[in-house]
């Protein structure tokens, strides 16, 4: 009995800290608010151009500043050769609002200010792209897309996402895009 008292003892000695030891130190904590903040404003900052790159059939153009300046017309797309059968379609690259890849796109539109027709099919090839023409053209985008023989290319300036940049540096997020 007293043989176990004394061994206990001797334990609670040994893992009791001696006194004026240092604390072992703590791995280094990564600050996750200015890591998301730094992450959401630069999310913020690619919001507010965008680009994209077409390589198939077409022949189209389309010009807006707003979507009450806007107008276009003009199609894209699968282009078969009648002989042989062959399919050609329109391959394209590139991304907008924090949607981006590759796909295989057809498109035909024509219209002026907010009396606009456009209707399209896709196919995501690669990426996270979901929304195409003219669900992902905003009101206040500035931009066009000008498509020539088998070349095409898009591009888009956005205020409204140059104000959500602006707004988000100070803390604010009017677009609601923040994660
Ligand atoms: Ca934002």
């Amino acid at each position: 009995m007293l043989c176990a008292c004394l061994v206990a003892i001797a334990c609670g000695c040994a893992a009791a800290p001696r006194q004026g030891e240092a604390e072992p130190a703590e791995p280094p904590v990564p600050a996750p608010d200015v890591l998301d903040y730094l992450a959401a404003r630069g999310f913020d900052l690619l919001d507010i151009a965008s680009a994209r790159l077409a390589v198939g059939p077409g022949l189209l153009a389309h010009a807006r500043a707003t979507r009450w300046l806007a107008i276009g017309a003009g199609s894209i797309g699968k282009a078969e050769w009648w002989a042989s059968g062959f399919e050609l379609p329109n391959y394209g690259v590139g991304w907008l609002l924090r949607q981006g890849g590759a796909w295989i796109e057809r498109r035909a539109e024509i219209g002026i200010s907010t009396f606009y027709y456009c209707e399209s099919e896709s196919q995501v090839l690669g990426g996270n792209r979901t929304t195409f023409p003219p669900e992902c053209r905003g009101d206040f985008d500035f931009g066009g897309e000008v498509h020539f023989a088998l070349v095409g290319l898009a591009v888009e300036a956005r205020p409204d996402e140059f104000l959500d940049f602006l707004a988000g540096l100070a803390g604010f997020d009017p677009r609601g895009d923040d994660g």
